[in-house]
């Protein structure tokens, strides 16, 4: 089963993120999820701007910047500025008046554009930016922090989103609380990748490689 791993960098260890960042790399890790938040949009502050340029500039695996900020069209050049082609950013459309221009942004910049969906966001609400963007994030909790609860109802969510896929030419990844039994249950139905955070790889006293040899090996 093809499926793709992020994992979460505002759950690693910043006492060493040069080994975190290396170790992931070594144990396979996909790409690099980048938590931007300013304490505004989210009661929280997670990553920054100077967090996002190092590990870009460390690893040759694809960042994906999840924006949790106000406005993100206002300084999305600082972002952009950093990144490469291949990696990806997502914007919140709640947080911008003009969510296709912000996206027009990253699209003229060469990134991939993204739209992250909040568990209380309807696909109604974004149907339209569905034709723009090449990548669908689920929230599966509410947006600000790691370690959180599922929220269940988002499933009904993904079943509507996976029946629009093909036709509106994006691919779905999950965000939030992710356990084995997501990965089991959503990669067959085809959601496309899962951002690994608490849950499942961080904090866990088992080496990175090992556990995601664990999910890959995971039996369908
Ligand atoms: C939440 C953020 C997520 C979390 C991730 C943590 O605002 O967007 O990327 O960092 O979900 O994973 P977990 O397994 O601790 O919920
Ligand atoms: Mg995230």
């Amino acid at each position: 089963m093809q499926f793709e791993l992020m994992a979460s960098m505002m759950c690693a260890n910043y006492g060493n993120l040069e080994k975190e960042v290396k170790d992931l790399e070594e144990g396979g890790i996909d790409s690099f999820h980048i938590d931007i938040m300013d304490g505004r949009y989210v009661p929280n502050f997670a990553m920054s701007l100077n967090d996002m340029k190092y590990i870009a500039q460390t690893s040759a695996r694809p960042v994906d910047v999840h924006l949790m900020i106000e406005h993100p069209n206002n300084r999305i050049q600082l972002f952009l500025n950093h990144l490469r082609p291949g990696d990806t950013v997502y914007i919140h459309p709640e947080a911008e008046y003009h969510p296709s221009t912000t996206l027009q942004s990253i699209i003229n910049a060469g990134m991939t554009p993204g739209i992250a969906i909040n568990p209380g966001t309807s696909v109604e609400t974004v149907m339209e930016m569905l034709r723009i963007v090449k990548k669908v994030l689920v929230m599966s909790v509410n947006p600000g922090n790691a370690g959180q609860m599922y929220l269940p109802y988002v499933g009904k969510k993904i079943t509507k989103l996976l029946a629009l896929k093909e036709e509106m030419d994006f691919e779905i990844f999950w965000d939030g609380a992710c356990g084995a039994d997501k990965i089991l249950e959503y990669a067959p139905r085809g959601v496309k990748g899962f951002v690994l955070g608490t849950t499942l790889l961080f904090g866990k006293g088992q080496a990175y490689k090992d556990t995601l040899q664990d999910i890959r090996e995971l039996r369908f």
